[in-house]
């Protein structure tokens, strides 16, 4: 069962259940760093040995609520361990990709942790991804597995790819060879027992985020474990995660705000998250309502606008979480205040990144002030620099943002060119976030070095859809620029010159986006133009687009 030769067999797990060191109290400073320690005195290395060690050491302890069902995590590690060896048995070798297009569902976490435990790394992909986005991501990755629904498995058949991944289907049971029904592969890791599996090393790949990329082709970040163990362990010490806390969890987990705060916190801290398959606002204070040991909350301020909304409709549930964190888009000083006239709490802002993990944090304890968010959690750091030269600027001045510890990411994946662009030689990584801070410690963001659109807490590079745009033989030319949305922060607005005696409609350019990428990505509105403003090296001066949108689209 145990390989001889693995450097960290699974058996010796951790013992006794996993407890964080608590340093000192967390404020927007750098604190001390902080870990979970085990037996001897050393350091957990990976979320999934944090599972194995709550497993070993208290089996019935639930880890995932979902539609009724309780997992426990022996019920949760037990399935990873078949997983993983199925993995195995089926012939994935150690940092061999496989990919997660699935919704949320206790699957997810399954899959998650078992291609971990195999020594494979986890790709993440957003179950919305279309062609141009999956071809991409699983040619770059060279994905070998790839986990998904049947609804997934029907658009990855689609696309032409010179190495297809096996497909493992969740919900379906049977399936048409080669690919693969869940449930059965699982069956085969319970034939497998002489499949030895070994612990991931700290230093090893664990996931890759792919994150929109201003040339158009998003770039996949690298993280290691000891990225992932190193900023789960800041985040559950500043926000006082203890494992009594249960997590409501209605973000998808194929994005790092969902998975690597709202999952690996829960199962770090050994305590339990009821799962949702998508958010819905009446669900979330019904759910509220029914469940009082739901004490956390984490969600994008779209969310937060249609709580406050719904909220204004109908009583306040009886129970509150104890703590309600917003971040991945601004959170408006207006939302936070109305939330706090319903609710009674100040939500707690923070702030992120595929390639880092949570970088600033506003204090569990201290001030939660409206529109910033906050400072570095512990064992972080964090600085303003001029956004040309680089050099480091003083309090209440805008520039870029840039962070660094342990947290900080790898690099992309085949982009060596893009991760020394993105790294100064000493370790800062370059966050494309504009903002400044206060005397006392408070970070500001203000805006983006990059041209990025955020809505509803997805990221949309305005390039991927000019792109997109610019093949339809209709287009002669596109702009395509962020309008305010009063429900998801931001909305895709697009100018496109038809080509001459051409006139395409708005629904056909729509319905082309949405076939090619993410349903999110596609324009809210069209505006069709003769020609576009451009500098005199060319360039589309979207500035001046701004100033031409119609009120309606001006906020
Ligand atoms: C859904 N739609 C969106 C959208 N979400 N359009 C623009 N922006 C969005 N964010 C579109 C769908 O394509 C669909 O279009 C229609 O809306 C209905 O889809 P839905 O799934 O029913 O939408 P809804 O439930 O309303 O989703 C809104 C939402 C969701 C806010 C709940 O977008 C969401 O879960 N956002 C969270 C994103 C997230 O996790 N970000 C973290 C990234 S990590 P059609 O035409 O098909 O009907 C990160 C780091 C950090 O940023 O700091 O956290
Ligand atoms: P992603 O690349 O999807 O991980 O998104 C990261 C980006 O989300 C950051 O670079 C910011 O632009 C944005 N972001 C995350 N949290 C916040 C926040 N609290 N306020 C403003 N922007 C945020």
């Amino acid at each position: 069962m145990v390989d001889s030769d693995a450097r960290r067999s699974v058996e010796p797990v951790v013992e006794p259940v996993v407890e964080p060191v608590v340093g000192a109290v967390v404020e927007p400073v750098v604190g001390a760093v902080v870990g979970a320690v085990k037996g001897g005195g050393a350091m957990v290395e990976s979320l999934v040995e944090a599972v194995a060690g709550h497993a070993r050491s208290q089996p019935e302890r639930p880890a995932i609520l979902f539609e009724g069902a309780t997992i426990s995590y022996g019920q949760l590690f037990a399935d990873v361990e078949r997983f993983a060896r199925a993995l195995r048995l089926a012939g994935l070798a150690a940092g061999d990709c496989v990919g997660l297009f699935l919704e949320n569902s206790p699957a997810f976490a399954v899959a998650y942790l078992g291609v971990n435990l195999a020594g494979g790394v986890v790709t993440l992909i957003n179950t919305q991804y279309r062609q141009v986005e999956l071809s991409h991501i699983l040619s770059d990755a060279r994905v070998r597995y790839c986990v998904t629904s049947p609804a997934g498995a029907a658009e990855l058949r689609m696309l032409d790819l010179a190495e297809p991944p096996t497909l493992i289907i969740v919900g379906q049971s049977a399936s048409e060879p080669p690919a693969l029904a869940y449930e059965a592969f699982l069956c085969t890791g319970d034939d497998a027992p002489a499949v030895a599996l070994a612990l991931p090393a700290a230093d090893t790949p664990a996931v890759i985020g792919y994150t929109s990329g201003t040339t158009g082709r998003s770039k996949g970040a690298v993280l290691l474990h000891r990225n992932l163990v190193a900023n789960i362990t800041a985040v559950t010490t500043a926000w006082r995660w203890t494992p009594s806390d249960r997590l409501l969890l209605t973000l998808p987990l194929f994005h790092a705000h969902g998975l690597m705060v709202g999952l690996h916190g829960s199962l770090w801290m050994g305590g339990s998250v009821a799962l949702r398959r998508r958010f819905d606002a009446a669900e979330t204070l019904a759910d509220f309502d029914a469940d009082a040991q739901i004490s956390l909350f984490f969600g994008v301020p779209t969310m937060y606008g249609r709580l406050v909304a719904e909220a204004e409709r109908r009583p306040l549930p009886a129970h509150l979480p104890r703590l309600f964190v917003s971040g991945s888009a601004p959170l408006s000083p207006q939302l936070f205040a109305q939330f706090e006239a319903l609710f009674g709490q100040r939500i707690l802002e923070r702030y992120g990144m595929t390639e880092t993990g949570m970088n600033l944090t506003n204090p569990h304890d201290g001030e939660r002030r409206a529109g910033t968010v906050g400072g570095p959690f512990p064992g972080q750091e964090a600085r303003i620099v001029e956004a040309h030269g680089r050099y480091p600027l003083p309090p209440a001045v805008v520039g870029e943002i840039e962070v660094r510890g342990p947290h900080v990411f790898a690099g992309y994946l085949n982009r060596p060119d893009a991760t020394a662009e993105a790294m100064t030689p000493d370790g800062w990584f370059k966050t494309g976030d504009l903002g400044w801070v206060s005397d006392d410690g408070y970070y500001t963001i203000t805006g983006r070095a990059r041209e990025l659109i955020i809505s509803g807490g997805y990221n949309i590079y305005p390039r991927e859809i000019e792109d997109a745009l610019t093949e339809h033989p209709a287009v002669a030319e596109v702009a395509v620029l962020g309008a305010p949305d009063a429900d998801l922060g931001e909305q895709v607005v697009a100018f496109v010159v038809p080509q001459p005696g051409q006139a395409p409609t708005p629904e056909e350019l729509i319905a082309w986006c949405r076939q090619r990428l993410a349903s999110f990505k596609k324009p809210r509105h069209i505006l069709f133009v003769e020609s576009l403003p451009r500098n005199v090296l060319g360039k589309t001066q979207k500035h001046l687009l701004s100033a031409r949108l119609p009120a309606d689209l001006r906020g």
